[in-house]
């Protein structure tokens, strides 16, 4: 029987060849097709790969009394219990870095698209409104405006460099001070400070239970009417509720959203607001990172095997 469970299908032909270089695998992406693993099935899994957001809980570890490793595809790794990974002596992997810049330049994306009209604009010409000889609409310029980066780690930092290359003044609030250029304002954890202090606020926290509602009501209507809300963390992270309450409303400008509390099932409300633009959850999902990710994933699952130490170990 495989050694490795993957719960989710592969991207690619070449991330199935890496993850079967190392053990066989198979897929079982459901907490039924789990349980229905026949009893020797289950006992000669080792590792999981596991990709997406679907929870991995204590009861889904206790059904592979020999598990060993659960290797997150992806930086973030608020789908998995790890309190309950680490109470079983499971090591949980994620993997860092290698799509920091991919998220960035999505968030930068996003920012840029929402305030030039980037998709009103390519359906004005498309449909013929240009041609029959209405301009599209002002829009609203970018760069040079005050932005806030909710949660300084390392995705927040690619995002703020690219900021600063536009001219905009960077404001951030972090668990603790970072190292950064001259002129970037601290605003320690206090996020309606940051509100007040800016108009576009990209939210770059971690996702979890510590992170939930981070972006609250309070920030939301602290930002004003031309903020501009960009979430590439979580859905969890901001709260929802309050944001569309607040785009309703008119209360800010608009969102950028790549991620959302229900997703893929994105709110209706939020579908229906035309100050919104949405993206289903591709921050990281281009052909170089995914393989990057892969790899890292890989070289995880392959120290397990090989007894040796785990590269990126979040527990
Ligand atoms: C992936 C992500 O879509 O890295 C993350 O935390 O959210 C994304 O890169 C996801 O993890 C795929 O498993």
């Amino acid at each position: 029987y495989p050694a490795i469970l993957i719960s989710a299908p592969y991207f690619s032909e070449d991330e199935k060849a890496r993850i079967e270089a190392v053990r066989p695998a198979v897929l079982a992406g459901t907490p039924e097709a789990r349980a229905a693993m026949p009893e020797e099935a289950r006992l000669a899994i080792r590792a999981i790969a596991n990709k997406g957001h679907k929870p991995i809980d204590g009861a889904t570890m206790d059904l592979f009394p020999n598990l060993a490793v659960i290797t997150q595809f992806g930086v973030g790794y608020d789908a998995i219990d790890v309190a309950a990974a680490t109470a079983r002596g499971i090591t949980v992997t994620n993997t860092p870095d290698v799509l920091n810049e991919d998220v960035a330049d999505l968030a930068l994306a996003l920012m840029l698209a929402w305030s030039r009209e980037i998709v009103k604009g390519d359906a004005w010409v498309r449909e013929g409104t240009w041609a029959a000889g209405r301009e599209l609409p002002l829009n609203r310029k970018m760069s040079g405006a005050h932005v806030g980066i909710a949660g300084m780690g390392r995705i927040g930092r690619a995002i703020a460099d690219r900021c600063a290359a536009f001219g905009m003044p960077v404001h951030y609030t972090s668990r603790t001070a970072k190292d950064t250029p001259e002129g970037w304002t601290y605003h320690g954890e206090d996020v309606v400070s940051l509100a007040q202090a800016v108009e576009w606020m990209v939210v770059a926290v971690v996702g979890g239970d510590k992170t939930k509602g981070y972006l609250s009501r309070e920030a939301i209507d602290a930002l004003g009417p031309r903020g501009v809300v960009i979430n590439i963390a979580r859905g969890t992270c901001i709260d929802e509720e309050a944001l569309i309450g607040a785009l309703e409303a008119g209360r800010i400008a608009g969102a950028a959203l790549d991620v959302f509390y229900n997703e893929p099932h994105v709110d209706a409300r939020l579908i229906a607001l035309p100050n919104v633009l949405l993206q289903p959850h591709q921050a990281s999902s281009t052909v170089e990172t995914r393989r990057d990710m892969s790899i890292a994933q890989c070289a995880n699952l392959k120290a397990y095997f090989d007894g040796e130490p785990f590269p990126t170990p979040v527990n």
